[in-house]
């Protein structure tokens, strides 16, 4: 027998479950294990295959058969024909024929790890959900971020919401938190939402365009349901194209029910704040990311948490009464508003750390179902008529998805709290239910399993009244207020770019009547906007649409600074930050070594890029060993850029048409710079300077010519901190 060559397993079985938290381990196995996680597990002893499995290891068939050829086909004689007994090959070749499984259809290109949710105190006046009992409380969860729009395997860097859901597994059984980036949604009603995905996927006829919103279904659908307004109004904005995973909010969008032991509630929303701050990409850099790396977001969240750069969220709520929300002048039930946080303000009660890429991509991030049913007792529903088609589509599509009523046995879905119901059989069932007791009441099985009573799950009694009626409440019909709030919070560069978003995405539009009747919508937001776009589009302002509502209440705010991308700026620092040294031979190395070993000590990752791979000639210092080339990188996956001093290797970067795109393409996208020494020419040649046009210095581009390498670095560094310097794009919009 051979022995296996173990790449550094841990030799568990049910890898999924083995929970990291703040550098201990947790696992199934150190809890009480109830009979049915028993038989899970000794069927997944059986089942995993993988690192660190025991040492012998032989290739099998799926019942076990040991193979001995895993080359050859059976043939009769070398040369004839192979024969149909061949059942390891059929096995093989059957197994294969059936790997994938129907993707989502939404949100099928996502991207997932496991970590945990921690609580900073108790939240019992409120809630008796499980996470929020007691300070310090920690909570496993898996969270997986998606696009919308595109296909399983189309690009990160789409224009698009992006699915924030988190699976907690509370000791109560499982909590699916399944929100966005962006905390409105296009619709009120699920009645309409096979409608927009239809709008907004590929076009029927020709399957195009791929993960894109750019065309005239959308459009059609989008300009005809003024209620999508507000929501255009963010998914034009840079939250439809983050700069990683780690770097956006996340919403649950609805509002939910809090319910404490008492069975009081409160009206709930729930906000996730990235820890690194909000931060995205520019369109133009978006765009040839998607060329250059389509996995952008996805590499990103993964080599973060292999680098040990483990993002994090805080969780914040918006508390608020049944009372309150009665004197809002919108419905807490429309999911296309949002509550300003200036009138509930947001309390942060824990924190989410992701510390832990999944073992296996299907089986996980692929396999994980996430229901907006699973609600656990604290957590209830309110009336929102969007969340109630919510409760019923997402178990019914995982039926369809993951092949059957069991998808909970999954092990990423298995709920950590116990599982004992009378529930039976199915396709894929992989629990072996004991004794002949699957019903309920029962003698012969003493009873069990016993209802909870009150210590289960109860949902809000709340009175229902009114007639059986198809209609909305009287505030759903104003489809503009917030549209304004959210357009005029913003700075004037992030307005230029939701004029910039509109524009690109309208210009796509074939049917000169349906940009127009969208430009007149607009006009109702905003006339600054909607004549933006307006020029953009080479057309004259149209008259606004009318309103269905034409004399909305009064806002209880006008304007609100939360809603804008930089009113959270993050820690200022610069981990896991990407940042891109150019070299030719000829360079100076003492110089680049300082600054690379100050940059990664600062946490950020430093690539050093020349026109091949393998070493470098310096002129002084350490030999170089450049990772990378123009051809295999580009600019746009970076952050920040350092030219090289050196004359000579100055020259050689200067006469490569590469370098010089390198450098306008970072200038451009508002990134920080610092050219070392003599590489000031490289700048001047690319027609950039230090100050920007109105005779400010512009702070993200940085040179050395008489200053310590050591302080210029440290300007640097403080200067990637800022993520990008939308002042340079403010002065080129000006001229
Ligand atoms: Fe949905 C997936 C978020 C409205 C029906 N949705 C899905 C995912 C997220 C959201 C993040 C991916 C989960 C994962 O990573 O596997 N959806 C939302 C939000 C909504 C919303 C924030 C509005 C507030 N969704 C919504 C409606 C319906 C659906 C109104 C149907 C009535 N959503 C689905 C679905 C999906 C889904 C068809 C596709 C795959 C899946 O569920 O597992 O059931």
């Amino acid at each position: 027998m051979r022995h296996c060559r173990q790449a550094g397993g841990d030799g568990r079985a049910g890898g999924s479950h083995r929970l990291v938290i703040a550098g201990i381990q947790l696992g199934r196995r150190a809890m009480k294990p109830t009979r049915k996680q028993a038989d899970a597990r000794a069927a997944k002893g059986r089942q995993d295959v993988g690192e660190g499995q025991a040492a012998a290891q032989t290739l099998t068939t799926n019942q076990g058969v040991p193979v001995g050829d895993n080359q050859h086909s059976l043939k009769a004689g070398l040369r004839g024909p192979t024969l149909l007994e061949d059942f390891i090959l059929r096995e093989k070749i059957t197994h294969f024929d059936h790997e994938r499984i129907p993707e989502r259809i939404v949100h099928a290109r996502g991207s997932a790890a496991h970590g945990f949710f921690e609580a900073y105190k108790p939240m019992t006046a409120f809630t008796r959900a499980a996470p929020f009992q007691a300070a310090g409380k920690i909570t496993p969860v898996f969270a997986r971020f998606s696009t919308v729009a595109g296909e399983r395997g189309s690009t990160d860097t789409a224009r698009d919401v992006r699915g924030f859901a988190v699976k907690f597994y509370t000791d109560e059984g499982n909590w699916d938190l399944v929100g966005n980036n962006i905390p409105v949604f296009f619709i009120r009603d699920a009645m309409k939402f096979p409608d927009l995905v239809h709008a907004v996927k590929p076009e029927p006829h020709n399957g195009m365009p791929q993960a894109a919103s750019a065309h005239d279904t959308f459009w059609d659908f989008a300009s005809l349901m003024p209620e999508t307004s507000h929501v255009l109004m963010w998914v034009m904005s840079d939250r439809g194209i983050p700069r990683s995973l780690r770097m956006m909010q996340g919403f649950g969008v609805h509002t939910f029910r809090l319910v404490n032991a008492q069975g009081e509630s409160h009206f709930v929303k729930f906000h996730w704040k990235p820890k690194l701050g909000t931060h995205s990409l520019v369109w133009d850099e978006a765009v040839k990311i998607s060329g250059v790396d389509s996995d952008f977001h996805r590499r990103d969240l993964w080599d973060a948490i292999e680098a040990g750069e483990f993002p994090e969220w805080e969780l914040g709520l918006q508390i608020f009464t049944e009372a309150q929300a009665e004197g809002f002048s919108f419905d807490v039930l429309d999911a296309t508003k949002l509550i300003p946080e200036e009138l509930v303000p947001v309390t942060p009660v824990g924190r989410m750390v992701l510390n832990r890429n999944p073992d296996n991509f299907f089986a996980e991030t692929e396999q994980v179902a996430f229901c907006a049913a699973h609600v656990v007792p604290g957590i209830d529903f309110s009336n929102d008529p969007l969340l109630a088609g919510r409760i019923h589509s997402y178990i019914d599509t995982q039926i369809s998805r993951l092949g059957g009523a069991n998808f909970h046995e999954i092990p990423v879905n298995a709920p950590l709290a116990p599982v004992r119901n009378n529930q039976r059989d199915g396709l894929h069932r992989h629990t072996v239910a004991r004794g002949r007791v699957a019903y309920e009441p029962n003698s012969l099985g003493g009873g069990c399993p016993f209802e909870a009573g009150t210590a289960g799950f109860v949902s809000f009694p709340q009175a229902v009244e009114g007639d059986k009626v198809r209609g909305k409440p009287e505030k759903f019909a104003d489809h503009y207020t917030q549209a304004t709030l959210f357009y005029e919070s913003q700075t004037a560069v992030e307005k230029a770019h939701i004029a910039g978003g509109f524009r690109f995405e309208l210009s796509k539009v074939t049917v000169p009547a349906i940009r127009e009747r969208m430009v007149s919508s607009l006009v109702n937001v905003s006339k600054e906007l909607a004549g933006a776009v307006a020029a953009g589009l080479g057309i004259a302002l149209p008259a606004a649409m009318p309103r269905v509502q034409p004399q909305p209440a009064m806002p209880e705010v006008t304007r609100s600074p939360a809603l804008s991308l930089m009113a959270l700026p993050g820690d200022g620092g610069i981990r896991s930050r990407r940042v891109a040294i150019l070299m030719a031979d000829g360079v100076a190395g003492e110089s680049i070594s300082a600054v690379q070993a100050a940059l990664q000590a600062a946490g950020a990752t430093v690539q050093l890029i020349a026109a091949r791979l393998g070493p470098v000639t310096s002129v002084s210092g350490p030999a170089l060993e450049a990772t990378a080339t123009f051809e295999n990188t580009s600019p746009v996956l970076f952050d920040g850029l350092v030219l090289p001093d050196g004359e000579a290797g100055v020259t050689l970067l200067g006469q490569q048409a590469e370098v010089m795109d390198f450098i306008s393409n970072q200038y451009r996208h508002g990134k920080t710079i610092l050219a070392l020494g003599a590489s000031a020419v490289l700048l001047q040649r690319a027609g950039i300077g230090a100050v920007l046009p109105k005779g400010k210095p512009d702070p993200g581009v940085l040179m050395d010519a008489k200053v310590k390498v050591t302080s210029v670095t440290a300007a640097f560094v403080s200067a990637l901190g800022k993520h990008r310097h939308p002042e340079r794009e403010a002065a080129q919009t000006a001229h």
